[in-house]
C-alpha cells in the first residue's frame, strides 16, 4: 500500500513507489508539503522535489539535499524518504524540528537520476548501473555519464575518464546531461537562500567536504570538517558506526565535476557528501534489514549539520 501508515520505510521502493509515495505525502501535508517538478530526465520523466516547510513571514533560509544520483545506490533514496518522514513526525512534538521548518524551507529530490534508478531495477543484470541513461558520443557505444562528474566545477580535471564506457565518464562538456543542468538551474535561482547542500551516496561511511580538487581548499574548511566531525559523533552515538570525515583527495581519490564542489563554489557555505553504509561487505547491494539502522543513524548526522547551520 501507498498510505503512510503502510508505506514501508524498511524496503527499497520502484520509482513509481516512489513518485506515489511523494503524492500522498503532498496530500496528507498540505500545509508544509509541496512538490515541484524540476526538470527532465533524458528519458523525459519528471525530475521531482518536495518542498518542506512551516509557511513564515519571515525571509526564509533553505536547505537542499539530493538522493539517488547514482542509480545503484539505493539506500539513498531510502534515505531521503525516511528523512522526509521523520521531520513531518517530528515537528509536531519536537520544538526544534519546529523552529527549523518555521527558518527553513527543505527541497529534497528523493531520486535525482531516474532514468538510471529505473534501469537499476530491471533485472539482476543491470542493478549495479551508477550513470545516467543517455547515450554516449557518435564513436562509443556505451551509454551514460556519471552525473557526479559533469558539474561546472573543475570539470574534467581529475578523477575522471574521458571513455564514454568508463563508470566515471564525465559527458563531452559540463553540463552536458539534463539531471545536472536541472540541479544546476533550482539551486542558481536561490543560491542566496540555499545554506547547506546534501548529496547522499553510498557506500563507504563517510562525509566529505570540499573540495575533490586535491589543489584547492575550501575558505571555511576547518569549519566544514568540525561540523563534519560533530555529524560522525551523532551517527556513532546511534548504532556506533564509524563514519570518517574528510576531503576526497585525503580520504580516498581526488575527483572533479561533483555537485558538492560545484555548490560550494557558488559560495553555498556547507556542502557534504555523505556515503552511506556498509564499507564494502554488501557495497551497493545493501540488505533490506540495514534500511532502518542506516537511515536513523545518517537522520542524526543530517540533524547535527541542519541544527549548526540553523543556529548559526
Ligand atoms: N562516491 C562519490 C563519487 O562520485 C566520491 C563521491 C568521490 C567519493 C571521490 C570518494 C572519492 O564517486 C560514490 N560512491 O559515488
Ligand atoms: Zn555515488
Amino acid at each position: 500500500g501507498l498510505e503512510p501508515q503502510n508505506y514501508d520505510f524498511s524496503k527499497y521502493h520502484t520509482m513509481p513507489e516512489i513518485s506515489a509515495w511523494m503524492e500522498q505525502t503532498k496530500k496528507e501535508n498540505p500545509d508544509v508539503v509541496s512538490t515541484m517538478i524540476y526538470g527532465k530526465t533524458y528519458e523525459k520523466s519528471n525530475i521531482t522535489l518536495l518542498k518542506i516547510g512551516i509557511k513564515s513571514d519571515v525571509k526564509k533560509k533553505a536547505v537542499w539535499m539530493d538522493c539517488g544520483i547514482h542509480a545503484r545506490e539505493w539506500i539513498s533514496p531510502a534515505f531521503c524518504q525516511y528523512f522526509v518522514k521523520e521531520i513531518l513526525l517530528t515537528y509536531k512534538t519536537d520544538t526544534k524540528v519546529e523552529e527549523m521548518l518555521k527558518n527553513l524551507d527543505f527541497y529534497i529530490t528523493p531520486v535525482l537520476n531516474v532514468d538510471g534508478y529505473i534501469y537499476s531495477w530491471k533485472n539482476s543484470s543491470t542493478r549495479l548501473w551508477r550513470k545516467s541513461r543517455s547515450p554516449g558520443p557518435a564513436n562509443c557505444t556505451c551509454y551514460g555519464t556519471d552525473l557526479n562528474r559533469n558539474f561546472y566545477a573543475n570539470w574534467g580535471m581529475v578523477g575522471v575518464s574521458r571513455n564514454c564506457c568508463s563508470e566515471v565518464y564525465n559527458g563531452p562538456r559540463a553540463l552536458s546531461e539534463s539531471e545536472a543542468q536541472a540541479v544546476t538551474e533550482f539551486v542558481l535561482q536561490r543560491s542566496t537562500e540555499i545554506l547547506c547542500f546534501l548529496t547522499i551516496h553510498s557506500y563507504g561511511q563517510l562525509i566529505l567536504v570540499p573540495y575533490g580538487h586535491p589543489n584547492v581548499t575550501a575558505p571555511n574548511y576547518d569549519e566544514l570538517m568540525d561540523v563534519g566531525l560533530a555529524a560522525a559523533k551523532a551517527i556513532k552515538g546511534i548504532h556506533g558506526m564509524d563514519y570518517t570525515v574528510g576531503s576526497s583527495p585525503n580520504v580516498l581519490y581526488p575527483n572533479s565535476g561533483s555537485s558538492r564542489d560545484w555548490a560550494r563554489l557558488i559560495g553555498i557555505p556547507y556542502s557534504f557528501t555523505f556515503e552511506l553504509r556498509d564499507k564494502g561487505q554488501h557495497g551497493f547491494e545493501l540488505p533490506e534489514d540495514q534500511i532502518q539502522p542506516t537511515c536513523e543513524e545518517a537522520y542524526a548526522g543530517v540533524h547535527s549539520i541542519i541544527t549548526y547551520v540553523h543556529d548559526k
